[in-house]
């Protein structure tokens, strides 16, 4: 069975590569002509997920595996949530840096976080779309740490104080939004692709 994975973010591919292993042969949209990107608008991560999958089953006739994700800060009441991507122009790091400048007077207790994983995947024609999420719960750190994973791994630190970029991507795979997202679609991705 082929599987088409719906994303354009290189450190998303990467991890979902390693979770998904050899199970099913896999497309990234780098393989196939250029599908005119979803508007993701959706209030949740669900919401939009689904936009995601559903869009690009449709364009490419294949079955196709969307994840929308991102961080939850307590003390932004949540952002940047669904806008993680949009935070701040630039790149990765210039988005972590801002939030490190918006956190700067917020003291150790308060900085609580959640990474959140919404994964959603669609058949072509098929209009019972799967979704599945996960959480990864930690708190911001004040400098980045690590040169692993992507995004905000730098500034995100687990509960033991390592940050995400500090751990290997088997060790971010067993304790992610990410890996436990794809645990609970993993019995019914097989079952579906009938692989
Ligand atoms: P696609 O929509 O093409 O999949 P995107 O990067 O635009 O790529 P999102 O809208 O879901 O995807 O944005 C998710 C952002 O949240 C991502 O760009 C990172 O900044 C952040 N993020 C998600 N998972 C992360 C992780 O495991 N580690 C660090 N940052 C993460």
């Amino acid at each position: 069975p082929r599987l088409l994975f719906a994303t354009s973010n290189a450190g998303k591919l990467r991890e979902l590569r390693g979770l998904v292993g050899d199970a099913v042969e896999v497309v990234s949209l780098r393989d196939l002509p250029p599908i005119p990107e979803p508007v993701e608008d959706g209030a949740t991560f669900e919401e939009n997920a689904l936009k995601k999958a559903r869009a690009y089953a449709e364009a490419s006739g294949l079955p196709a595996l969307a994840d929308d994700s991102g961080l939850c800060v307590d003390a932004l009441d949540g952002r940047p949530g669904v806008l993680s991507a949009r935070y701040a122009e630039g790149d990765d790091r210039a988005r972590y840096e801002k939030l490190l400048s918006e956190l700067a007077s917020v003291p150790d207790e308060a900085r609580t976080a959640a990474f959140v994983c919404a994964l959603c995947l669609v058949l072509p024609g098929d209009t019972a779309p799967l979704i599945e999420v996960g959480r990864c719960e930690g708190r911001i750190g004040h400098t980045p740490r690590g040169t692993h994973g992507f995004g905000y791994d730098p500034v995100f630190l687990l509960p033991e104080g390592k940050s995400l970029a500090e751990l290997t991507s088997e060790q971010k795979a067993s304790i992610s939004h990410r890996g436990a997202a794809f645990q609970k679609m993993r019995p019914h991705l097989l079952s579906r692709l009938g692989g």
